[in-house]
């Protein structure tokens, strides 16, 4: 499958990775939108949150914990931060391959819903 998201997550396509476990990574997004920009994605390819089943209950809460862990390792978690998943091409997602945006490092409410 030509999924750039896979590639990274393999090491394929090289990130500025700052965590990584046996089913997610995290790495810097290129194009940042706030000064803390990460992005965590699951190993296994899952187009978006709404192609999750059941099966990926565990996956899914173990990335949430992995947004919270690299949130507080980039120093943003006393202060407050953001986790965003977009889903389908009306959200704005462009990389089809479920990612949590972790966000922070200024106030952020130009980024409100
Ligand atoms: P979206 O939720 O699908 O819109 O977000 C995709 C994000 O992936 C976006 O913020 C891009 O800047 C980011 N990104 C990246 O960090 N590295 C890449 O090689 C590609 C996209 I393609």
């Amino acid at each position: 499958m030509d999924c750039i998201f896979c590639k990274i997550a393999d090491g394929t396509i090289p990130s500025r990775k700052v965590y990584e476990d046996e089913r997610v990574v995290a790495f810097h997004d290129i194009q940042p939108q706030a000064p803390v920009h990460l992005l965590v994605i699951p190993k296994k390819h899952i187009a978006s949150l709404d192609d999750a089943s059941s099966e990926d209950a565990e996956l899914l809460g173990h990335a949430m914990l992995a947004a919270q862990k690299v949130a507080r390792e980039a120093g943003v978690a006393s202060s407050g931060y953001r986790v965003i998943t977009n889903i389908g091409p009306d959200s704005g997602q462009i990389v089809f391959h479920l990612h949590l945006h972790v966000l922070g490092g200024e106030k952020l409410a130009h980024l409100n819903p």
